[in-house]
């Protein structure tokens, strides 16, 4: 592991990454690769992996098949499962990162408390939990889902039972017979309820809207196949090519066509039937607004098991949590021993944007607030020299892979940072022209788009109703997009005579 600062002074760093996830790990290994040696990655938590190492509920998996939910340069031919269990993920990534050789430059249990520009010194200097450094550069893959939000339910302080977010499972209470509530029916508690319901004596679910849930392709790959995949690299990597087409097919049903989801809408109503004899309860969880206006989610269990006789769907609103129970509008009391909150995250903004100040004195959640999240690019962000956000604004993913996104964008990052040191540049921030080009055009793209007319609430908005989490598109025009550094775009500064360029 990477040396902490042991003296008052900063560290000086070329590079500080944040966050240990694939989005840092990914910055660390292609920097690396590009021959930058002198970074850092300060990663808050004890281990690296990012969500992979904090969501550890029970049925914590990825709803993006594992051979294209991994990164290009590091294929995997061992995955066992279409689509990979939260324990084989973190596996995978501990393994590309000790391979890489960027452990020893990995801070752990270090989490950045604040990052300010510094125009004269044209660094940023990094406060953290373990000292101070001086960079060149930061890279925040700090994560848009990292920050747990508790719902904001009256009483829920008194209750005096365990209660736990899925993002910090308390694996230490043993739920076997006991009374159980999960307040939210996202991606998360559709993964955690049937596997509770095996266990619990009751179960009460919480839902405020229901999802369009269809079902998981789920299957193992075979000796046989693994075997093809070690020895054949062409075919592994022709296999998911084909299932990165087969997802991509499906964004202009998002972007363009959204009537297209009636197919999906269809699909939907056949598995509830099946699954569900109550009418009551097939209309509970049948939602009113069109597929794909909030992230539709997969499970073969999740209809099933509300089906249980130990399971109760409760779609009466909440109105306090009391000291053992949870009382609904209408004045139903329904007591219970744990309490589980798969309510989300703080998600409007990455978290770290309250950590981060620009060249003016505000933080980027400050300039946020105030018009709403942009970046060029979703990458580079006015006022905010040499400052790259992975998963910034507009480039998360209702229909295919993150971590292509992620190298989409690194790649830009290490392009960048090539041209920082060929043309002798100290400073890049792209022009306020150029990023609001960009956010006009995000603008116009959703337009259409079946998350903005889809008729639902949903996280990817923001308070101005715009859609400033999102990708409208394929993945491989937002590749295209990042495929060079277009200093053309940036104001950029030159390295005064005196600076050392590091080799
Ligand atoms: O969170 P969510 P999540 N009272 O925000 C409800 C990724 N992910 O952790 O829909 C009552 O989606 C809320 O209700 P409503 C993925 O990107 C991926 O499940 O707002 N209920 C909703 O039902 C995903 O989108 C994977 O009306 C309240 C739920 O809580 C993202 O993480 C697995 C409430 C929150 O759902 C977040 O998923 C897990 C309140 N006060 C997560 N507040 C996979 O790859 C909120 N809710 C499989």
């Amino acid at each position: 592991m990477a040396k902490k600062t042991t003296t008052g002074r900063p560290v000086e760093v070329d590079h500080l990454i944040i966050g240990a996830g694939f989005a840092g790990l990914c910055a660390a290994i292609k920097l690396q690769e590009a021959g930058e040696r002198d970074f850092v990655v300060v990663e808050k938590d004890t281990e690296v992996g990012g969500t992979w190492h904090a969501n550890t509920y029970p049925g914590a998996a990825c709803d993006v098949p594992s051979h294209l939910y991994s990164f290009s340069f590091a294929l995997n031919p061992d995955w066992t499962s279409h689509y990979s269990p939260q324990p084989e993920i973190k596996a995978y990534i501990d393994k590309v990162a000790a391979r890489s050789g960027v452990l020893d430059r990995v801070v752990l249990d270090t989490a950045v408390l604040d990052a300010t520009w510094d125009d004269a010194a044209q660094r940023w200097q990094v406060q953290t939990t373990n000292g101070t450094y001086a960079a060149r550069t930061v890279v925040a893959g700090a994560g848009g889902l990292s920050e747990p939000r508790m719902p904001d339910i009256d009483g829920i302080d008194s209750f005096q039972g365990e209660i736990f977010h899925s993002a910090r499972w308390n694996h230490d209470v043993d739920l076997t017979g006991k009374r159980v509530a999960v307040i939210g029916t996202g991606a998360s508690a559709i993964q955690i309820v049937p596997e509770l319901q095996k266990i619990v004596g009751h179960l009460d679910v919480y839902q405020r809207t229901p999802n369009w849930i269809i079902p998981r392709n789920e299957h193992k790959y075979t000796d046989w196949q693994k075997t093809l995949f070690r020895r054949v690299p062409l075919a592994q990597r022709a296999y998911r090519a084909f299932i990165y087409a087969t997802l991509e097919s499906r964004a202009p049903a998002f972007t363009r066509f959204p009537n297209l989801m009636k197919v999906v809408e269809g699909q939907v109503k056949g598995s509830i039937a099946k699954a569900i004899k109550d009418p009551e309860l097939r209309a509970k969880v049948t939602p009113d607004y069109r597929a794909g206006c909030k992230r539709i989610l997969i499970s073969n269990a999740w209809y099933p098991a509300l089906a249980q006789d130990n399971v109760d769907l409760v779609t009466e609103p909440i109105s306090k949590v009391t000291a053992d129970a949870v009382v609904t509008a209408d004045g139903t009391e329904r007591p219970i021993d744990v309490l589980v909150v798969a309510t989300g995250f703080y998600v409007t903004e990455p978290p770290i944007a309250q950590h981060i100040t620009g060249r003016d004195g505000r933080t980027l959640a400050e300039v946020w607030d105030e018009a709403g999240m942009a970046a060029y690019k979703g990458t580079t962000i006015h006022g905010f020299p040499n400052l790259f956000q992975v998963v910034g604004p507009n480039t998360a993913l209702g229909h295919s892979s993150m971590i292509f996104i992620i190298e989409s964008q690194i790649r830009y990052v290490v392009e960048a940072v090539k041209a920082m040191r060929r043309d002798g540049l100290a400073t890049v921030e792209p022009t306020a022209e150029a990023q609001a080009e960009w956010t006009q055009r995000m603008r116009e793209r959703m337009e259409p788009t079946v998350w903005q007319t889809g008729g639902c609430a949903s996280w990817y908005l923001d308070k101005f109703g715009h859609n400033t989490t999102l990708w409208p598109g394929q993945t491989f025009m937002f590749r295209q997009h990042l495929s060079r550094f277009d200093a053309d775009r940036y104001d950029v500064t030159p390295l005064t005579t005196k600076e050392p360029v590091s080799a």
